[in-house]
C-alpha cells in the first residue's frame, strides 16, 4: 500500500500547508483552514486509491469537505472504474487535519501544520470530536510513565528513563484554566514547562525525537488530534496514552456537548462502551500499515515552515512509515514560474 503513496502523500500535506500559509498573519482563522481543506482534499482525489476519511472537517452535515465518511482518492470517482482495478486496490482509513493549530497560523505564531495519518481500513481510531487526556513521552520511557500516575510521579520516571534530573525536563502543556494545577504540579515536581496555545500534535510527536528538548506533553486537547499524534507515535516507538473526556465538568467549554450522560450515550452509539478507556498508541492506530504526514506552515520545532520567494515557495515536511520504520524530512522546492534564483538557504 505505501510505497507510491508515502510520497504522494506529502504533497497532500505540502499543498495544504502552502494554501494556508498565504493567510499566515491575517488574522483570519477559518479562512486559513478553509483553504488548506480546499488544497488537501483536490490534491488527494488525484492519488490512485480508494480512501475514506475517518477522522476530518466533522459531521457531513458541519463539513462541506473532508468530512468524516466522504470518500477520496481516483478510485472513489464515479468514474473509477475506467482506470482503477478494485481487485487491487485495499480500502484505506485516513485521518486529516489540514490547518492543525489555526490560531497559530491566523496570528503568525509557531507550531502549525498540515497533518494527516493512514492505515488500512478499520486502523485508526475514529475517535469523537470529544477531549482527550494525552500522555506523549520519548521511546525510552514507553510504558514505564503512565497516564493514570500522577505527574509528579511520572516525571520521577522520565528522569530516570532519560538519565537527567527532573530540573533538566521540558513538558509542553496547553495554556488553558483546565491545566492550572496540573502546571503547578510540574513546576513543584522541578520541571519546567512550555507552555502553548494551540497544536498539540507537534508537541506530542517532538517528544519521540531527541534534540527537541521537549520530553512529555500532559494535559487535556482534542481527541481527533490526539488519534493523529497516536499514530506518528506508533511509527515512531514513543510513549502515547489518551483518556476520552467527556465530562463537561473537566472540559467546559469547546467541543463537548453539556450533559454527561448525552456525551456518554454519543459514545455508546458509536460503539465506544468503556469510556473511562486509556488507549495506547497500538490501540488508536493499530492498523497493520500505518503512514503520518505533516507539512509545517509556521515554523515548528520539528519542520521550517512555509517561505515563499520570487517564482516558488519552499516547504518541510515529516513523513513517518512504520513498514519502513522511517521518519523522513523532506524539503521541497515548488517551482511556480520559472524561478530567477532558487533559494538554497
Ligand atoms: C486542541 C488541541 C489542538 O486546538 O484541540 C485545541 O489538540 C482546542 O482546545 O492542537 P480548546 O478547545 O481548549 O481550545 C488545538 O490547539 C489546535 O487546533
Amino acid at each position: 500500500m505505501e510505497t507510491t503513496l508515502g510520497l504522494e502523500i506529502i504533497e497532500v500535506v505540502e499543498q495544504a500547508a502552502i494554501a494556508s500559509a498565504h493567510w499566515m498573519g491575517k488574522g483570519e482563522k477559518d479562512t486559513a483552514d478553509q483553504v488548506a481543506v480546499e488544497a488537501m482534499r483536490e490534491r488527494m482525489n488525484k492519488i490512485y486509491m480508494r480512501g475514506r476519511i475517518v477522522i476530518g472537517e466533522g459531521e457531513r452535515d458541519d463539513a462541506p469537505m473532508l468530512y468524516i465518511g466522504e470518500e477520496v482518492g481516483i478510485c472513489t470517482q464515479p468514474d473509477a472504474k475506467d482506470y482503477c482495478n478494485p481487485d487491487e486496490l485495499i480500502e484505506i482509513d485516513i485521518a486529516v487535519d489540514p490547518c492543525e493549530g489555526t490560531n497559530l497560523v491566523a496570528y503568525g505564531q509557531n507550531g502549525s501544520m498540515a497533518v494527516l495519518a493512514i492505515s488500512e481500513k478499520g486502523g485508526l481510531f475514529a475517535a469523537p470530536d470529544f477531549y482527550m487526556r494525552k500522555l506523549a513521552a520519548p521511546p525510552q520511557a514507553k510504558g514505564k510513565v503512565d497516564i493514570n500516575k500522577s505527574a509528579t510521579e511520572n516525571l520521577k520516571i522520565l528522569a530516570e528513563c532519560l538519565d537527567r534530573s527532573i530540573n533538566e525536563l521540558v513538558v509542553v502543556v496547553m495554556q488553558r484554566d483546565r491545566h492550572t494545577e496540573l502546571i503547578k504540579e510540574i513546576r513543584d515536581a522541578g520541571a519546567r514547562v512550555r507552555l502553548i496555545t494551540d497544536g498539540d500534535v507537534s508537541a506530542a510527536i517532538s517528544c519521540a525525537f531527541a534534540g527537541t528538548n521537549i520530553h512529555a506533553l500532559m494535559g487535556i486537547g482534542a481527541a481527533p488530534e490526539g488519534v493523529i499524534s497516536a499514530a506518528a507515535m506508533r511509527c515512531l516507538g514513543g510513549h502515547f496514552q489518551g483518556q476520552l473526556i467527556y465530562d463537561p465538568a473537566i472540559v467546559k467549554t469547546g467541543l463537548i456537548g453539556e450533559s454527561k450522560e448525552a456525551n456518554l450515550k454519543r459514545l455508546s452509539d458509536m460503539g465506544i462502551n468503556e469510556p473511562d478507556k486509556v488507549y495506547n498508541a497500538d490501540e488508536l492506530a493499530s492498523g497493520e500499515t500505518v503512514l503520518f504526514a505533516a507539512c509545517g506552515i509556521t515554523p515548528g520545532v520539528l519542520m521550517e515552515g512555509v517561505r515563499f520567494f520570487h517564482g516558488g515557495v519552499r516547504t518541510q515536511s515529516l513523513v513517518i512509515s512504520n513498514q519502513s520504520m522511517t521518519a523522513r524530512f523532506v524539503d521541497t522546492i515548488h517551482m511556480v514560474e520559472s524561478p530567477k534564483t532558487l533559494q538554497l538557504h
